[in-house]
């Protein structure tokens, strides 16, 4: 392992979970309306991808985007200004959790509706590869997005065309409730394994261990130097375990605030449901364990990592609490008809 590298993808993936913590803390107590998402459990998919993605390229991403945003450099106080409504949000508050978007850095859209993002990626892609400045078109999509219409058509038109289209999909139905039992959506497919979808087309699709930002971010690096070189389009399939907070229609903070002492061994691992979360499964805890391995300081450096994290988090929620909600007269702004 490189360790420095390690120690970059710990503070990015600190920094997608602090953040969400603050998010599901606003969230229980009512601090802005309607449903949400949080990606804990799926950080180092996230950072590991973004570690490879260049300023030119454009992405696409769906529902459970907060991670993908911070992880582009999007400022964490617009953005928490954003989710909660407010005029100072990165999208003055119009976008709200689903949809807030961060077009400067180079997303098309982030949105809700369930496999539209493979379509809009791909449109990127045909203008990356109109504009020929090596820039590549990214989809970030759930395993459902499989289920919709829109991503096949996608994918045949950019394997016909040889778009450069990364299509990362992340797969977080392994331990899903599912609605069946009374919970979130899960996957619910014929094809008992989704490689074969874009398979079928053609498109090289391959399996990565989604807690593993190393694994994700040479599977990232690998695909994307193919669309570069102009040989169209490659499917990622990042695999993660659902956290338990995901599991219900409502995410709630089911493993608590994450307990860094579970890493470096001063904190017991609880027994009881969360055990096999908190020893393998969060990705949080098994990177910090691994960076922690090389002895020497590592134990500080974490200490001091977290507590400039959780510092900058404790300011995006003050800068976001303290924005205003938009004028109600502005409601209409920014519409096209
Ligand atoms: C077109 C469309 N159909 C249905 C829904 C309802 N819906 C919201 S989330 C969801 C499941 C999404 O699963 P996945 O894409 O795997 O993302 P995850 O939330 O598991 O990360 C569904 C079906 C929707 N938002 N859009
Ligand atoms: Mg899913």
């Amino acid at each position: 392992m490189d360790a420095e590298q390690g120690w970059r993808f710990l503070e990015t993936m600190l920094l997608m979970r602090r953040f969400e913590e603050a998010v599901g803390t606003l969230g229980a107590r009512g601090a802005f309306p309607g449903h949400y998402h949080l990606y804990i459990g799926q950080e180092a998919t996230g950072a590991g991808a973004f570690s490879v993605l260049r300023e030119q390229d454009r992405i696409a991403t769906t529902h459970r985007n907060h991670g993908h945003v911070l992880a582009r450099g999007a400022d964490p106080g617009a953005a928490l200004a954003e989710i909660l409504g407010r005029e100072g949000g990165l999208n003055r508050g119009r976008g709200g959790t689903i949809h807030l978007c961060a077009p400067d850095l180079g997303f098309v859209s982030t949105s809700g509706i369930v496999g539209s993002v493979v379509g809009l990626a791909a449109g990127a892609a045909f203008a990356c590869k109109g504009r020929g400045d090596g820039g590549i078109g990214v989809a970030l999509f759930g395993d459902g997005a499989l289920e919709e219409g829109i991503p096949f058509e996608a994918m045949n038109i950019a394997a016909l065309w040889k778009l450069p289209l990364l299509l990362l999909c992340e797969n977080n139905s392994a331990d899903a409730w599912g609605m069946a039992k009374g919970g979130y959506p899960a996957l619910v497919h014929a094809a008992n394994d989704l490689r074969a979808i874009p398979g079928a087309l053609g498109i090289p699709a391959i399996r990565v261990e989604g807690i593993d930002p190393f694994a994700v971010c040479d599977a990232v690096a690998t695909a994307a130097a193919r669309c570069r070189a102009g040989e169209g389009p490659v499917f990622i399939e990042a695999m993660t375990r659902r956290w338990a907070g995901s599991a219900p229609l409502w995410p709630e903070l089911a493993t608590g605030i994450t307990d860094l002492g579970m890493a470096t061994g001063e904190t017991p691992i609880p027994e009881g449901p969360h055990a096999e979360w908190f020893a393998r499964n969060d990705p949080v805890l098994r990177l910090a364990r691994l960076v922690l391995a090389q002895g020497g300081d590592s134990a500080a450096r974490l200490r001091a990592l977290d507590a400039a994290v959780c510092a900058r988090i404790g300011a995006a929620e003050r800068f976001a609490l303290a924005s205003p909600l938009p004028d109600p007269a502005t409601a209409t702004d920014f519409t096209f008809a």
